[in-house]
């Protein structure tokens, strides 16, 4: 099995959990694609209705449009029964890192929302530890000085090895998120201990707007491998 059949196989076992009626916050990246495509298709055959869908970014709201899910927003929908979304690692007590796709902040504020968050990865995804892949711990920081944020992001975890580079769009140019913003992203050589402690130095920084880490916001994560599926509920 590739891994898209895995993340395939984890997003329509997450779709199982959408019954007509429901606000969904509906996921951005590879994974949550797959989610987003089964719920049209659902629908499309009439086997899910009076589906509302929120999408955490600008691609899923378009995704979602072409495949006829009826859209709303937080405004309209406060309450949001259930959202399904992917994630970049996966610690064993359900914290998460998300955004390297660039959506933490409409996900963040989408998943904060909701009922039941229910997080579909492939196993590629399960880290001992967040920040622990060596991968992007992604910061979104408003445009205005931002090397003088990221230079302070950076001293803020020295003790980890932190080294915190501004996210490159096309052309040599800096990546912008639907909101306008930048994104630095944290790599860390050793773990960043307390991760509540670490979510409060960053978010004290004038110049953020939010971080892609997602802790005891997650309620199922499933988890397909080579070996099959596992669901962990908090
Ligand atoms: O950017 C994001 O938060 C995505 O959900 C990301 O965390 C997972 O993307 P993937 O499903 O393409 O690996």
């Amino acid at each position: 099995l590739s891994q898209d059949d895995l993340k395939k196989i984890a997003a329509y076992k997450a779709v199982e959990y959408v019954d007509s009626g429901m606000v969904l916050g509906l996921g951005t990246g590879s994974t949550a694609c797959h989610a987003v495509d089964r719920i049209g298709q659902l629908l499309r055959q009439g086997k899910l209705k009076d589906i509302v869908g929120i999408p955490t970014s600008m691609k899923t709201h378009d995704q979602a449009l072409s495949l006829g899910i009826p859209l709303s927003d937080l405004d309209a929908h406060p309450v949001v029964d259930l959202a399904i979304d992917g994630a970049d690692e996966v610690d064993p007590f359900l914290n998460l890192v998300k955004g390297r796709g660039g959506s933490l902040l409409r996900e963040k504020m989408v998943e904060g929302a909701c009922k039941k968050f229910v997080v579909i990865v492939d196993d590629s995804k399960l880290v001992n530890f967040l920040g622990g892949s060596g991968l992007a711990m992604p910061v979104e920081v408003i445009q205005f000085c931002w090397k003088f944020t990221a230079a302070r992001l950076q001293k803020l975890f020295e003790d980890a090895g932190c080294v915190a580079k501004l996210r490159m769009g096309e052309k040599e140019e800096p990546f912008v998120t639907d909101n306008g913003n930048y994104i630095v992203d944290l790599y860390f050589e050793r773990s960043i201990g307390d991760l509540k402690a670490a979510s409060d130095a960053i978010l004290q920084l004038a110049g953020v707007v939010e971080h892609g880490m997602f802790l005891d916001m997650a309620t199922t994560v499933i988890i397909a491998g080579e070996l099959g599926l596992t669901v962990k509920n908090k």
